[in-house]
Order: C-alpha cells, then sequence, then structure tokens
C-alpha cells in the first residue's frame, strides 16, 4: 500500500513550505518512506470525502491502507515509530523526543500562529496596532526560552529527532516576522534542519505541487 497525504491543491504560501503537509513529507523523506499527495481545494476540504478523513476539514492527512490519521503530530509521531533516527529506541530517548513534539506543537506554535492571524485575517482590524506588540512579546518570549535551552547543542536532545523536526518547522513558521533572526543560535538550528537533503526534498515536493496548482488555474 502506498502512503498518500494531502496537500494544499494551491497553498496560500505560494511554495514557501509553511503549510503543515512540509513537515509530514519531511518526516517521510527522513524515513525514506514514498508517498503520493491528494491534493485538495478549499471546497473539497470541507466536503464529506475529506471530513471523513478530518473532521475538521484541514490538510494534511495521512492513509495507509485502512489506516487514516490527522493532526501533524500524530502523524510524524506515526512515521517516526517506523524509523530510529526519528525516534530514538531508548525509552527515556524516545520519551524526550515526544515531549519536544508536543512542545513543539502545543507550547511554541500557538503564539507564532497568532502572528500570522493577526496579519492575515486581523490585518484590518482597529485593534491590529495595539495588539501586534503583545502577540510578538509572546512569540518573543517563547524564542527566549527556547534559545537558552538550546545554546550551543546542534539539537535539541543529542542527535536529530522527530522532536527537532516538529520544532524546526514551527520556527519556519516565525521567519518572516523577523522574530527567528533575533535569535543567532535559533536561525542557526532551522538553517541546520532546513540543509537536511530530507527537507530539501520535502521542500521541492511541496513547491512542485504549488507549481502544478498554479499552472492549472
Ligand atoms: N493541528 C492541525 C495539524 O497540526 O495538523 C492543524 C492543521 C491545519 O491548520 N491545517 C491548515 C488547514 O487545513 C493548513 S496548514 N487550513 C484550512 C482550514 O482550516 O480550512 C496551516 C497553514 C496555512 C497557511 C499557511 N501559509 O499560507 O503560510 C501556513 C500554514
Amino acid at each position: 500500500m502506498t502512503i498518500t497525504i494531502t496537500a494544499f491543491e494551491r497553498s496560500p504560501d505560494g511554495g514557501r513550505g509553511l503549510a503543515r503537509d512540509t513537515r509530514v513529507r519531511w518526516a517521510l523523506e527522513e524515513a525514506g518512506l514514498p508517498y503520493e499527495v491528494r491534493t485538495l481545494s478549499f471546497r473539497a476540504m470541507k466536503e464529506p470525502a475529506h471530513l471523513a478523513r478530518n473532521p475538521f476539514g484541514q490538510i494534511p492527512t495521512y492513509e495507509d491502507g485502512n489506516l487514516t490519521l490527522f493532526e501533524t503530530g500524530s502523524i510524524v509521531l506515526h512515521i517516526a515509530e517506523r524509523h530510529e533516527v526519528l525516534l530514538p529506541r531508548d525509552e527515556s530517548a524516545r520519551a524526550r523526543t515526544i515531549t519536544w513534539m508536543f512542545a513543539a506543537v502545543d507550547t511554541v506554535e500557538p503564539p507564532i500562529v497568532d502572528i500570522t492571524i493577526l496579519r492575515v485575517l486581523e490585518g484590518d482590524k482597529p485593534w491590529r496596532a495595539e495588539r501586534q506588540p503583545i502577540v510578538e512579546a509572546r512569540v518573543r518570549s517563547r524564542l527566549q526560552q527556547l534559545s537558552t535551552h538550546l545554546g550551543d547543542s546542534e539539537w535539541l536532545e543529542g542527535g536529530f529527532t522527530a522532536g527537532d523536526l516538529m520544532m524546526v518547522s514551527v520556527l519556519l513558521r516565525a521567519r518572516s516576522s523577523g522574530l527567528l533572526g533575533e535569535f543567532e543560535n535559533l536561525a542557526a538550528y532551522v538553517a541546520r534542519g532546513e540543509a537536511r537533503p530530507a527537507y530539501k526534498r520535502a521542500f521541492e515536493a511541496q513547491l512542485a505541487t504549488f507549481n502544478a496548482g498554479a499552472a492549472a488555474t
């Protein structure tokens, strides 16, 4: 059975790899697992066929035979379980890796998403100017804490793991705000993630999907 994931037919990020299918593609590339992509329009994402895959009508999803998953944390964990590089076998190292995966999606990503919401969905609202420094301060605080923890280390827990894959993916979303660049070690950490051959393949694949969608419309 070939693994199938879903992705935007035409990602609103213009192919910059910021939509969440990129982290799933990256995990699949790290694990050496081939996959196919089912692209969806925004309308198709809310139709019954896709709601059966993800009740929230979002991408990405993951299908392998009879198994269908949604939520990138869960999908990446499932993939990581099949590859020791992503999820160490040692019990404590494995638990620490999973801890970092949760930290990425539950502690670091929400304030970063708030910046996008403010810019994209609330850009014309009267409260934007007042809210902007508040939202940025929350992100800066999280980045400072992460930066302090990372220090001069290459990765969060010794070698590269799925915890780094999720954290780098989340941090990439903060780059355009300029906040990531305030933390030299975090910017270098993200660059190390982007330099991995598996990330590069994932990035090129999502860009090819975007270009195909753009050419078709
Ligand atoms: N918690 C879920 C997960 O981790 O899988 C969140 C999934 C999610 O937010 N999916 C988004 C989606 O389907 C796409 S990735 N949105 C459509 C909808 O909800 O109707 C989020 C995203 C979208 C666009 C950009 N961008 O343009 O830069 C970046 C990230």
